[in-house]
Protein backbone atom coordinates (compact mmCIF):
# COMPACT_ATOMS: atom_id res chain seq x y z
CA UNK A 1 0.00 0.00 0.00
CA UNK A 2 1.67 3.57 -0.91
CA UNK A 3 2.65 5.40 2.47
CA UNK A 4 1.12 8.82 2.98
CA UNK A 5 3.81 11.44 3.41
CA UNK A 6 2.04 14.15 5.98
CA UNK A 7 3.11 16.64 2.93
CA UNK A 8 0.34 14.80 0.48
CA UNK A 9 -1.96 14.84 3.78
CA UNK A 10 -1.73 18.20 4.42
CA UNK A 11 -2.53 19.08 0.58
CA UNK A 12 -5.79 16.91 0.88
CA UNK A 13 -6.45 18.84 3.87
CA UNK A 14 -5.90 21.74 1.95
CA UNK A 15 -7.80 20.85 -1.10
CA UNK A 16 -10.65 19.93 1.19
CA UNK A 17 -11.30 23.74 2.71
CA UNK A 18 -12.25 25.95 0.12
CA UNK A 19 -10.41 28.91 1.75
CA UNK A 20 -7.44 27.33 1.54
CA UNK A 21 -4.45 29.74 0.32
CA UNK A 22 -1.91 27.48 1.02
CA UNK A 23 0.14 29.45 3.52
CA UNK A 24 -1.19 27.05 6.30
CA UNK A 25 0.75 24.44 4.30
CA UNK A 26 3.76 26.02 4.06
CA UNK A 27 3.83 26.88 7.77
CA UNK A 28 3.36 23.49 9.09
CA UNK A 29 6.37 22.33 6.55
CA UNK A 30 8.52 24.48 7.78
CA UNK A 31 7.63 23.33 11.28
CA UNK A 32 8.39 20.11 9.62
CA UNK A 33 11.51 20.74 8.58
CA UNK A 34 12.78 22.42 11.95
CA UNK A 35 11.87 19.10 13.41
CA UNK A 36 13.71 17.04 11.50
CA UNK A 37 17.03 19.77 11.83
CA UNK A 38 16.16 19.18 15.62
CA UNK A 39 15.53 15.65 15.50
CA UNK A 40 19.18 15.32 13.68
CA UNK A 41 20.93 17.19 16.58
CA UNK A 42 18.64 14.75 19.61
CA UNK A 43 19.83 11.75 17.93
CA UNK A 44 23.38 12.27 17.65
CA UNK A 45 23.21 14.17 21.26
CA UNK A 46 25.83 11.58 22.59
CA UNK A 47 28.16 12.11 19.99
CA UNK A 48 28.49 15.69 19.38
CA UNK A 49 29.41 18.24 21.95
CA UNK A 50 25.77 19.17 22.18
CA UNK A 51 24.90 17.89 26.13
CA UNK A 52 25.20 19.50 28.82
CA UNK A 53 24.07 22.84 30.23
CA UNK A 54 24.93 26.64 28.47
CA UNK A 55 24.64 28.20 31.76
CA UNK A 56 22.06 30.50 31.60
CA UNK A 57 18.55 30.15 32.95
CA UNK A 58 15.35 30.57 30.98
CA UNK A 59 12.35 32.60 31.73
CA UNK A 60 10.75 29.70 33.71
CA UNK A 61 13.79 29.73 35.88
CA UNK A 62 15.27 26.17 34.98
CA UNK A 63 18.98 25.83 33.49
CA UNK A 64 19.17 26.02 29.75
CA UNK A 65 20.46 22.72 28.07
CA UNK A 66 22.16 22.99 24.87
CA UNK A 67 20.35 21.28 22.68
CA UNK A 68 17.25 23.31 24.18
CA UNK A 69 19.01 26.28 22.85
CA UNK A 70 19.56 24.79 19.70
CA UNK A 71 15.99 23.82 19.02
CA UNK A 72 14.84 27.50 20.27
CA UNK A 73 17.24 28.75 17.65
CA UNK A 74 15.87 26.27 14.92
CA UNK A 75 12.66 26.98 15.46
CA UNK A 76 12.86 30.83 15.46
CA UNK A 77 15.25 31.57 12.94
CA UNK A 78 13.72 29.11 9.94
CA UNK A 79 9.79 30.17 11.06
CA UNK A 80 10.46 34.40 11.31
CA UNK A 81 11.93 33.63 7.41
CA UNK A 82 8.38 32.28 6.83
CA UNK A 83 6.51 35.17 5.70
CA UNK A 84 3.72 33.52 7.44
CA UNK A 85 3.68 34.67 11.11
CA UNK A 86 3.17 37.62 12.56
CA UNK A 87 4.47 36.94 16.04
CA UNK A 88 5.88 33.53 17.78
CA UNK A 89 6.21 32.58 21.92
CA UNK A 90 8.44 29.94 23.06
CA UNK A 91 8.46 28.94 26.12
CA UNK A 92 12.34 29.68 26.60
CA UNK A 93 11.64 33.18 25.91
CA UNK A 94 10.16 35.94 28.30
CA UNK A 95 8.79 38.07 25.51
CA UNK A 96 6.98 37.70 22.43
CA UNK A 97 8.84 37.16 19.92
CA UNK A 98 8.47 39.93 16.51
CA UNK A 99 8.82 39.45 13.14
CA UNK A 100 11.65 41.80 11.98
CA UNK A 101 10.61 44.81 9.89
CA UNK A 102 12.61 43.41 7.26
CA UNK A 103 10.86 40.14 6.96
CA UNK A 104 7.50 39.38 5.59
CA UNK A 105 4.62 39.01 8.04
CA UNK A 106 1.77 36.97 7.92
CA UNK A 107 -1.33 36.45 10.23
CA UNK A 108 -0.26 32.79 12.06
CA UNK A 109 1.15 33.50 15.40
CA UNK A 110 3.00 30.29 16.47
CA UNK A 111 3.46 28.95 20.48
CA UNK A 112 6.25 26.56 21.08
CA UNK A 113 8.18 25.00 23.82
CA UNK A 114 11.50 24.00 21.50
CA UNK A 115 12.29 20.84 23.74
CA UNK A 116 10.08 19.54 26.86
CA UNK A 117 11.72 17.13 29.27
CA UNK A 118 15.03 18.36 28.54
CA UNK A 119 15.64 17.65 32.02
CA UNK A 120 15.85 14.46 30.30
CA UNK A 121 18.36 15.13 27.71
CA UNK A 122 21.48 13.43 29.00
CA UNK A 123 20.14 10.20 29.70
CA UNK A 124 18.65 9.33 26.33
CA UNK A 125 15.04 9.26 27.37
CA UNK A 126 12.22 10.85 24.71
CA UNK A 127 11.31 14.51 24.47
CA UNK A 128 9.88 16.92 22.27
CA UNK A 129 8.66 19.79 20.49
CA UNK A 130 4.97 20.64 21.08
CA UNK A 131 3.62 23.51 19.17
CA UNK A 132 0.05 25.79 18.64
CA UNK A 133 -0.87 28.10 15.96
CA UNK A 134 -3.12 30.98 16.00
CA UNK A 135 -4.44 33.23 13.82
CA UNK A 136 -4.25 36.61 14.54
CA UNK A 137 -7.39 38.86 15.68
CA UNK A 138 -5.92 42.22 14.44
CA UNK A 139 -5.85 43.00 11.14
CA UNK A 140 -2.18 44.09 10.47
CA UNK A 141 0.18 46.27 11.86
CA UNK A 142 2.25 45.41 15.19
CA UNK A 143 1.08 42.10 16.69
CA UNK A 144 -0.05 42.84 20.31
CA UNK A 145 0.09 40.83 23.04
CA UNK A 146 -3.53 40.38 23.68
CA UNK A 147 -3.87 38.96 20.50
CA UNK A 148 -1.39 36.13 21.10
CA UNK A 149 -3.50 35.14 24.64
CA UNK A 150 -6.32 33.64 22.55
CA UNK A 151 -7.96 30.67 24.54
CA UNK A 152 -6.74 27.40 23.62
CA UNK A 153 -10.70 26.54 21.54
CA UNK A 154 -9.20 29.79 19.00
CA UNK A 155 -6.21 27.22 18.00
CA UNK A 156 -6.41 26.77 14.56
CA UNK A 157 -3.75 23.49 14.72
CA UNK A 158 -1.58 22.02 17.40
CA UNK A 159 0.85 19.12 17.76
CA UNK A 160 3.99 18.21 18.89
CA UNK A 161 7.27 15.98 17.32
CA UNK A 162 8.35 13.50 19.72
CA UNK A 163 12.17 12.18 19.65
CA UNK A 164 11.88 9.03 20.95
CA UNK A 165 12.92 5.36 19.33
CA UNK A 166 11.63 7.01 16.37
CA UNK A 167 10.85 10.38 15.33
CA UNK A 168 6.57 11.17 15.26
CA UNK A 169 4.44 13.73 14.44
CA UNK A 170 1.11 13.81 16.12
CA UNK A 171 -0.75 17.09 15.35
CA UNK A 172 -4.51 17.62 14.65
CA UNK A 173 -6.15 20.91 12.33
CA UNK A 174 -9.69 20.28 14.45
CA UNK A 175 -10.62 17.09 12.27
CA UNK A 176 -9.11 14.56 13.99
CA UNK A 177 -5.93 13.50 15.01
CA UNK A 178 -3.02 11.83 12.76
CA UNK A 179 0.61 10.13 13.70
CA UNK A 180 3.43 10.64 11.29
CA UNK A 181 6.29 8.30 12.07
CA UNK A 182 10.08 9.78 10.48
CA UNK A 183 11.62 7.69 7.97
CA UNK A 184 15.02 8.91 8.42
CA UNK A 185 15.90 6.47 5.03
CA UNK A 186 13.84 9.00 2.73
CA UNK A 187 13.33 12.00 5.33
CA UNK A 188 10.01 11.72 5.39
CA UNK A 189 6.98 11.83 8.08
CA UNK A 190 4.61 8.87 7.18
CA UNK A 191 1.26 8.13 7.79
CA UNK A 192 1.54 5.50 11.00
CA UNK A 193 -1.20 6.18 12.85
CA UNK A 194 -4.31 7.62 10.82
CA UNK A 195 -7.07 8.82 13.31
CA UNK A 196 -6.05 8.52 16.55
CA UNK A 197 -8.55 7.88 19.67
CA UNK A 198 -7.62 7.66 23.18
CA UNK A 199 -9.84 4.68 25.01
CA UNK A 200 -12.43 6.13 27.16
CA UNK A 201 -11.11 4.75 29.81
CA UNK A 202 -7.14 4.32 31.14
CA UNK A 203 -5.33 1.69 32.98
CA UNK A 204 -2.24 3.83 33.79
CA UNK A 205 -1.74 7.42 35.67
CA UNK A 206 0.42 9.47 35.24
CA UNK A 207 2.05 11.77 38.37
CA UNK A 208 5.34 12.79 40.31
CA UNK A 209 4.21 11.49 44.18
CA UNK A 210 6.95 12.59 45.25
CA UNK A 211 5.01 16.04 45.88
CA UNK A 212 2.49 14.48 48.31
CA UNK A 213 3.40 16.25 50.99
CA UNK A 214 2.79 19.56 49.04
CA UNK A 215 -0.69 18.44 47.48
CA UNK A 216 -4.11 19.43 49.09
CA UNK A 217 -6.94 16.97 50.70
CA UNK A 218 -8.77 16.81 47.58
CA UNK A 219 -5.37 16.09 45.28
CA UNK A 220 -4.40 13.05 47.70
CA UNK A 221 -7.84 11.74 47.32
CA UNK A 222 -7.82 11.60 43.65
CA UNK A 223 -4.11 9.97 43.19
CA UNK A 224 -5.60 7.38 45.82
CA UNK A 225 -8.10 6.73 43.60
CA UNK A 226 -5.63 6.09 40.79
CA UNK A 227 -4.06 3.64 43.14
CA UNK A 228 -6.43 1.89 45.32
CA UNK A 229 -8.24 -1.51 43.82
CA UNK A 230 -10.87 -1.31 45.78
CA UNK A 231 -12.80 1.39 43.39
CA UNK A 232 -14.83 -0.90 41.10
CA UNK A 233 -11.72 -2.48 39.51
CA UNK A 234 -10.47 -5.40 39.21
CA UNK A 235 -6.85 -4.00 39.89
CA UNK A 236 -5.38 -0.79 40.49
CA UNK A 237 -3.65 1.21 37.66
CA UNK A 238 0.16 1.39 36.55
CA UNK A 239 1.78 3.86 37.22
CA UNK A 240 4.02 5.59 34.86
CA UNK A 241 6.14 8.23 34.64
CA UNK A 242 8.70 9.01 32.57
CA UNK A 243 9.75 13.22 33.55
CA UNK A 244 8.46 14.08 29.75
CA UNK A 245 5.43 15.56 29.48
CA UNK A 246 5.45 15.09 25.68
CA UNK A 247 6.49 10.97 26.14
CA UNK A 248 3.96 10.51 29.19
CA UNK A 249 0.76 12.34 27.43
CA UNK A 250 1.87 10.30 24.16
CA UNK A 251 2.00 6.71 25.95
CA UNK A 252 -1.48 7.31 27.64
CA UNK A 253 -2.86 8.76 24.06
CA UNK A 254 -2.70 5.15 22.76
CA UNK A 255 -2.76 3.07 26.06
CA UNK A 256 -5.19 5.23 27.62
CA UNK A 257 -4.84 6.92 30.66
CA UNK A 258 -4.67 9.99 32.68
CA UNK A 259 -1.64 12.62 33.16
CA UNK A 260 -1.76 14.38 36.49
CA UNK A 261 0.29 17.66 37.09
CA UNK A 262 -1.45 19.12 39.99
CA UNK A 263 -0.92 22.74 41.70
CA UNK A 264 1.36 22.20 44.76
CA UNK A 265 2.75 24.24 47.70
CA UNK A 266 6.29 23.53 46.88
CA UNK A 267 7.27 27.05 45.87
CA UNK A 268 4.97 30.05 45.56
CA UNK A 269 5.87 30.00 41.72
CA UNK A 270 4.26 26.41 41.24
CA UNK A 271 0.98 27.61 43.14
CA UNK A 272 -0.83 27.12 39.74
CA UNK A 273 1.19 23.83 39.12
CA UNK A 274 4.10 23.92 36.75
CA UNK A 275 3.29 23.34 33.10
CA UNK A 276 2.34 26.52 30.72
CA UNK A 277 -1.30 27.19 29.51
CA UNK A 278 -0.49 28.42 26.32
CA UNK A 279 2.57 26.01 24.81
CA UNK A 280 2.01 22.98 26.99
CA UNK A 281 -1.62 22.71 28.05
CA UNK A 282 -3.31 23.94 24.79
CA UNK A 283 -1.98 22.00 22.32
CA UNK A 284 -2.48 19.13 23.91
CA UNK A 285 -5.55 19.87 25.08
CA UNK A 286 -6.51 20.49 21.24
CA UNK A 287 -5.27 17.04 20.51
CA UNK A 288 -6.28 14.77 23.23
CA UNK A 289 -10.51 16.47 23.01
CA UNK A 290 -9.86 15.46 18.88
CA UNK A 291 -8.92 11.97 20.16
CA UNK A 292 -11.98 11.98 22.14
CA UNK A 293 -10.39 12.47 25.84
CA UNK A 294 -10.54 15.70 28.20
CA UNK A 295 -8.17 17.98 29.70
CA UNK A 296 -8.88 20.08 32.26
CA UNK A 297 -7.75 22.54 35.35
CA UNK A 298 -9.32 20.13 37.80
CA UNK A 299 -12.63 21.89 37.05
CA UNK A 300 -12.20 23.77 34.04
CA UNK A 301 -12.07 22.75 30.34
CA UNK A 302 -8.50 23.54 29.87
CA UNK A 303 -9.44 25.16 26.17
CA UNK A 304 -11.83 27.59 27.95
CA UNK A 305 -9.29 29.40 30.15
CA UNK A 306 -9.18 33.07 29.21
CA UNK A 307 -5.33 33.19 28.93
CA UNK A 308 -3.30 36.81 31.14
CA UNK A 309 -0.23 36.32 30.43
CA UNK A 310 2.24 34.30 28.54
CA UNK A 311 3.85 31.85 30.77
CA UNK A 312 0.79 31.71 32.98
CA UNK A 313 0.66 28.00 34.40
CA UNK A 314 -1.73 25.87 35.12
CA UNK A 315 -3.04 22.62 37.12
CA UNK A 316 -3.19 20.36 34.31
CA UNK A 317 -5.32 16.97 34.37
CA UNK A 318 -5.58 15.29 31.06
CA UNK A 319 -6.28 12.15 29.21
CA UNK A 320 -9.01 9.54 29.03
CA UNK A 321 -12.63 10.68 29.46
CA UNK A 322 -13.67 8.85 32.48
CA UNK A 323 -10.56 9.38 34.40
CA UNK A 324 -10.72 13.13 33.95
CA UNK A 325 -14.03 12.74 34.57
CA UNK A 326 -13.47 11.44 38.29
CA UNK A 327 -10.72 14.44 39.20
CA UNK A 328 -13.71 17.09 38.08
CA UNK A 329 -15.66 15.08 40.57
CA UNK A 330 -13.39 14.52 43.12
CA UNK A 331 -12.64 18.11 42.90
CA UNK A 332 -16.46 19.36 42.76
CA UNK A 333 -16.74 20.03 39.09
CA UNK A 334 -20.19 19.59 37.39
P1 LIG B 1 8.66 17.22 37.60
C1 LIG B 1 9.88 18.86 31.92
O1 LIG B 1 10.73 19.76 32.59
C2 LIG B 1 8.45 19.21 32.30
O2 LIG B 1 8.17 20.51 31.94
C3 LIG B 1 7.50 18.25 31.62
O3 LIG B 1 7.97 17.76 30.41
C4 LIG B 1 7.34 17.15 32.65
O4 LIG B 1 6.09 16.50 32.59
C5 LIG B 1 7.47 17.91 33.97
O5 LIG B 1 8.27 19.05 33.70
C6 LIG B 1 8.15 17.08 35.03
O6 LIG B 1 8.13 17.86 36.20
O7 LIG B 1 8.34 18.31 38.62
O8 LIG B 1 7.85 15.98 37.84
O9 LIG B 1 10.11 16.96 37.40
Amino acid sequence: MPQVTVTEQLLIHQKASPMATGRFTRLLNELILAAKIISREVNKAGLVNVLGFTGETNIQGEKVKKLDEFANSVLIHRLQRSGLLCAMSSEENADLIEIPDNLKQGDYILIFDPLDGSSNIDVNVSIGTIFSILRRTGENGPVTLDEVLQKGSEQVAAGYFLYGTSTMMVYSTGDGVHGFTLDPSVGEFLLSHPDIKIPEQGKIYSVNEGYWDYWDKPTREIVSYFKSPANQRKKPYSMRYIGSLVSDFHRNLFYGGIFLYPRDTRDPRLASGKLRLLCEANPLAFIVEQAGGLAIDGKNRILDIEPHELHQRVPLFIGSKNDVQKVREIYGGD
